[in-house]
């Protein structure tokens, strides 16, 4: 494979209601795409997953543009690679971080292959399932009642797990309403970074509420007080933020500081990196999920595709696009049953659904054509 040109834009596409989390509120998401040419003339989409503000990594829209312009197109462009796989080490040899930005080149490359090939993206990274079990990622609330509204509005809707954003204030109360509402059924919650060792009783109390999970409660780039407070919870700490490569999983794991990982391709370069970290998971008995960054209908089939690998054993963060969006730029657009499966899509090459180039080019706001 051999790329000729990347049309690098952002477009703003408004989310039908805002996100907030604990280090920030999204209300229109900037989301970077990538048209990728080959030198065939073979055409294909990505995604970048950076968002306005480096308040989730020190990555940004705006930083990640200046990394693919500057960085990862020079590496890529014009370059034969026999496989997408030798994408990643050539992006890593000189040229530090920037996950996100090498990410959104690299999954390119992997689709391109996969459409070349004639083949689903799932297919060629190795996927098991035809379809992905879906849980649904829920903002901060501005009370507990309206959390419970939500939680229990994503159950009767099928949705097989609810993640509750935790932030200090907003933590026990919530978390316990929706545990009263809901006995049975697969709750979580996220914390975003939110505390510090100093909250571990607090953070123990969570204990109470039999959670699948508590996911990234300390600090972004921490794994040694993740292991202190692993020890004291029975529930399983689960990484995001921390995680940013094989090798900081095998440091998870060597330490304790977790139980599960989120994998985020946009997060850790890429698709061949994660396929080690889930190699890598799936023999040590750490189970993965597939996490979300709020994608448009390119990234999702990134995601969804990535998913159906047999390590990812617990629900996604792959709400359909109807979710987060009035309407996707992708057709079909991404739907959920009613018992909260997202369908993999095996009967189409590549991403599997097909990008609305006109909707595309009328949310653009700016472009760069890169050779
Ligand atoms: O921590 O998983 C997170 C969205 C933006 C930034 C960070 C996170 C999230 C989500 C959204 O939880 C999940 C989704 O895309 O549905
Ligand atoms: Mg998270």
């Amino acid at each position: 494979i051999r790329l000729e040109q990347i049309t690098l834009r952002e477009i703003r596409l408004p989310l039908r209601e805002p996100f907030r989390i604990s280090s920030g509120e999204v209300t229109e998401r900037r989301i970077t795409l990538l048209e990728l040419r080959d030198v065939d003339g073979v055409t294909v989409w990505s995604e970048g997953v950076a968002g306005e503000l480096p308040n989730y990594s020190p990555e940004a829209i705006d930083t990640a543009w200046i990394a693919i312009t500057n960085w990862v197109a020079p590496r890529v462009l014009g370059r034969e690679f026999a496989h997408p796989r030798d994408v990643f080490p050539a992006l890593e040899a000189d040229f530090r971080g920037n996950m996100m930005a090498k990410a959104a080149v690299e999954m390119g490359l992997w689709v391109l292959e996969a459409q070349r090939r004639g083949v689903p993206l799932a297919s060629l990274l190795g996927g098991t399932r035809d379809a992905i079990a879906t849980g649904i990622s829920l903002g901060i609330q501005s009370s507990p009642e309206r959390l419970v509204a939500k939680a229990q509005a994503a159950i009767a809707e099928g949705y097989r797990k609810v993640k509750i954003k935790i932030a200090p204030g907003q933590d026990i109360a919530y978390v316990r309403a929706a545990r009263e509402a809901l006995p049975d059924a697969p709750l979580m919650a996220d914390a975003n970074n939110a505390y510090t060792l100093d909250d571990l009783d607090l953070l123990a109390e969570l204990d109470a509420f039999d959670l699948m999970m508590i996911e990234q409660p300390l600090a972004w780039d921490d794994l040694v007080q993740h292991a202190t407070l692993q020890q004291r919870l029975r529930t399983p700490v689960c990484l995001d933020e921390s995680i940013t490569s094989l090798d900081r999983a095998r440091d998870m794991v060597t330490l304790g500081a977790g139980r599960i990982v989120n994998i985020k391709p946009g997060r850790v370069g890429g698709f061949a990196s994660s396929l080690a970290i889930h190699d890598y998971c799936f023999a040590q008995g750490i189970p993965v999920w597939c996490g979300g960054m709020l994608e448009s209908g390119v990234g999702r089939a990134c995601n969804v595709a990535l998913a159906s690998l047999p390590g990812f054993t617990k629900p996604g963060d792959l709400s359909p696009s109807a979710r987060y969006w009035s309407q996707d730029v992708v057709t079909p657009e991404w739907t959920m049953t009613n018992d909260g499966m997202v369908p993999v899509p095996l009967h189409a090459p590549g991403l599997g659904v097909s990008v609305d180039v006109d909707r595309i080019d009328n949310l653009t706001v700016r472009r760069v054509v890169l050779h």
